[in-house]
């Protein structure tokens, strides 16, 4: 069984997760409104990614024979002053979610609960991806610029991205 506080928590980084996703498609739907539909596919690919990421709290709860709670989304920012700030704001966004399963894995280890530890530390492990993603994803339209032929050809490259369908079913994939 899984222990209260932590049920509890993983609710809140599930609530976290989804607002990602939520974040993310709201960028999607500004970048294709802006005319840069390769960076409207890059988001669209991260916010798919996020919601894996929420169903692999929403499985762990349920596997350990607890019941996850839903909670409220709040509703993301619709507009950015250029792509730069939107993926600066994507940047910030992940340093605030790595702190979130720092804070998870550090009341794991307070709880003794070594369930929960071993299934935070594949998250410890993407924020670090997901860190550096970002900030490569920055820097790549600091040095284009915000105008031009450049942040064309940079669109095209950022609408390459794919989603791959997670293979596990801890990932909310019947089929895996
Ligand atoms: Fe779930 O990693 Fe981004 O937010």
């Amino acid at each position: 069984m899984i222990p209260d506080k932590i049920s509890k928590a993983f609710n809140d980084q599930i609530q976290h997760e989804f607002y990602s996703a939520y974040l993310y498609l709201s960028m999607a739907a500004w970048f294709e409104t802006e005319g840069l539909e390769g960076m409207g596919r890059y988001m669209r690919v991260q916010a798919m990614e996020e919601m894996t990421h929420a169903m692999k709290f929403f499985d762990h709860i349920l596997e350990r024979g607890a019941e996850p709670e839903l909670l409220a989304i709040k509703k993301p920012q619709v507009k950015w002053d250029s792509p730069l700030a939107a993926f600066e704001n994507a940047l910030a966004h992940e340093e605030f979610i790595s702190g979130k399963i720092n804070d998870l894995m550090t009341l794991s280890i307070a709880e003794n609960d070594h369930a929960s530890r071993t299934m935070l530390q594949w998250f410890v492990d993407e924020q670090v991806e997901e860190e550096d993603t970002a900030s490569k994803s920055v820097y790549n339209v600091k040095m284009i610029g915000d105008g031009g032929q450049g942040l064309l050809m940079l669109d095209r490259e950022f609408g390459s991205r794919v989603f791959k369908i997670p293979l596990s079913p801890e990932f909310g994939n019947p089929a895996g």
